[in-house]
């Protein structure tokens, strides 16, 4: 057996489970694993400006490709930084490895240079699981579970702390290959239960959610849905599950949702929630569909065991991936003309939220703009976001279908909308990538526009620049009204600081100027900052700052 180094074999490991691109920020902690990345012909190195960064863009590539999304990064500050990718990438079920280097074994236990024990700081569940590997000939063990732990049931992050002479160590173990994928299905008694339930429904709705729906499962399901005439609806930031054009889907519950969407979860008597929790954002706090036993009977079919009939009591339980659940519904006939109509009228509803009609009432005004983007956006665009009100344009009037994606946290973490769109650019050049963002939640990494440039990605990022964190304004005018606190914001000249990347720029002041800058982006593929100069006024779809 040939014997080589830990940080060689583990580069060997992620290679094994078909890894192709690797973020990081190099640390002295793990050497040896980047100088394995150094022979590693078909892993793509990815060098990032800040761990932050490069956690949200290994949480983007998780989440568009479904393959775990690897960072490294080094000890104690490199691990601090990215730890906000590995929450996003829990909170939003998200197959992801961090791996962090580690200090060396025989020094660790007394906060030798920037020590910290991972096992701790990111204990469950914080993520999926946090380990560390104490001898180099586990690493092809660790590695295997590692990944299937970030795939399986639910996925999410795993973090795996590596110590600096662990990496150093030779070993002749040999790598593992990834272990079939379990599968959770619904049994026979689910599905007559699940009959049962809606044969005696009036006002059924589903609600989807989670990552993991495969292109053939979302197709069938849209076909079930269609013969048993469901109302669908998305679950927070993920529209782009189910087509929006499709009769069935009538809209998203996120944080630009429509009352009557939302009055509809109240009313129905049957809530089908498929692969999603039921979180406080897409429950509207917890209101629509109340906690314990919600008034609505509720069939909750999750990956994950834990989950269910943990904050909501279900009349059915079922443990099952989406994919296998919608494979199980094959052969089920569910006769729809009892909600026919209410199906079409919700479906009415959202085809009247998500068009466009009062334009022109601010200069520049974003419902043109977004009208703009919608009608110049190619199908298969993929549209990444920050958190912050500008977001509400995007997700209540673009229409996903597939190809075309949609990334954004629903951890609503601040700075994910331009290492995600750098990510997605390099994961598929080929397509147009556009990033929304705030001027605040843009300059939380901005930073990133160097790997673009470095790494040759070419997304659009549109800054909606209101001069303020605007989403915390608007809490602020509702609860405490003109005492604006913390909330202001100086910017730079945000065209001449892409422009010193090395990145095209543009101002827009007005309407007319947006769709010429905006096609030029497009046509260039170049990376390029199209800074919008809001109306301060203009602060949610619906109403102006001074209404608040
Ligand atoms: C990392 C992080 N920090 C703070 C917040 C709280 N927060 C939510 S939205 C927001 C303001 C966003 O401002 P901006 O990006 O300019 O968008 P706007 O709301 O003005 O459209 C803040 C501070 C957060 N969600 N994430
Ligand atoms: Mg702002």
């Amino acid at each position: 057996m040939t014997q080589k180094s830990g940080g060689h074999l583990l580069v060997e490991s992620l290679r094994a489970h078909g890894v192709k691109k690797i973020f990081c920020v190099p640390g002295e902690s793990y050497l040896d694993a980047l100088d394995g990345l150094h022979d590693a012909n078909d892993i793509r190195t990815i060098t990032c400006r800040q761990e932050g960064g490069a956690a949200f863009m290994a949480e983007a590539y998780g989440k568009l490709t479904g393959h775990p999304g690897i960072c490294f990064v080094t000890r104690g500050p490199g691990a601090c930084n990215a730890s906000i990718g590995v929450h996003t990438a829990m909170q939003d079920s998200t197959p992801f490895i961090l791996l962090v280097g580690q200090v060396a074994r025989d020094q660790k236990g007394r906060e030798a240079f920037q020590e910290v024990e991972y096992r701790d700081m990111f204990k469950p569940p914080f993520c999926k699981w946090a380990t560390e590997i104490d001898h180099a000939s586990d690493i092809p063990r660790v590695m295997r579970e590692a990944f299937d732990i970030a795939t399986s049931g639910r996925p999410g992050p795993v973090v795996i702390a590596l110590p600096e002479d662990m990496l150093c160590e030779d070993t002749d173990a040999a790598v593992q290959l990834p272990m079939p994928a379990a599968h959770f299905a619904p049994t026979h008694h689910d599905i007559d239960a699940l009959r049962e339930i809606l044969g005696s429904a009036q006002k059924p709705l589903v609600i989807i959610g989670g990552g993991s729906w495969s292109d053939t499962a979302i197709q069938a399901f849209e076909d079930f849905c269609e013969k048993a005439q469901l109302p669908v609806a998305a679950g927070f930031r993920r529209q782009d599950a189910f087509h929006n054009s499709h009769p069935c889907y009538v809209g998203a519950l996120g944080t630009t949702v429509d009352p009557k969407l939302c009055k509809a979860v109240e009313d129905a008597d049957v809530i089908i929630a498929v692969g999603t929790r039921l979180g406080e954002i897409l429950t509207q706090g917890y209101s629509i569909i109340q906690p314990g036993t919600p008034r609505q009977r509720l069939v909750h079919v999750y990956p994950d065991a834990d989950e269910l009939n943990r904050v909501y009591k279900s009349e059915l339980a079922i443990h099952s991936s989406v994919n296998e659940f919608v494979k199980a519904l094959e052969g089920l006939a569910i006769d729809g003309s009892r909600w026919r109509l209410h199906t079409q009228s919700l479906r009415e509803n959202y085809a009247a939220f998500s068009t466009v009609r009062s334009r022109d009432k601010f200069t520049p005004d974003l419902d043109g703009i977004i009208e703009d983007i919608i009608n110049a956006l190619p199908q298969d665009a993929i549209l990444t976001t920050d958190a912050g009100n500008f977001s509400g344009w995007p997700q209540r009037y673009v229409r996903y279908d597939r190809p075309m994606r949609l990334l954004a946290p629903t951890s609503g973490a601040m700075g994910y909308g331009v290492p995600a769109a750098v990510a997605a650019s390099l994961t598929y050049p080929g397509r147009v990538v556009v990033g929304f963002m705030g001027d605040g939640g843009f300059m939380m990494t901005a930073q990133e526009i160097a790997t673009a440039m470095h790494e040759g990605a070419h997304p659009i990022l549109l800054v909606f620049n209101n001069s303020m964190y605007g989403t915390i304004r608007m809490h602020q005018e509702k609860h405490y009204p003109k005492r604006i606190s913390a909330t202001n914001l100086t910017n730079p000249d945000f065209a001449a600081f892409a422009a010193s990347f090395g990145a095209q720029s543009f101002v827009v002041g007005r309407n007319e100027d947006f769709l010429p800058a905006f096609n030029a982006a497009i046509a260039s593929k170049k990376p390029t900052l199209i800074e919008i100069r809001m109306d301060p006024q203009q602060i949610t779809t619906a109403k102006k700052l001074a209404e608040l």
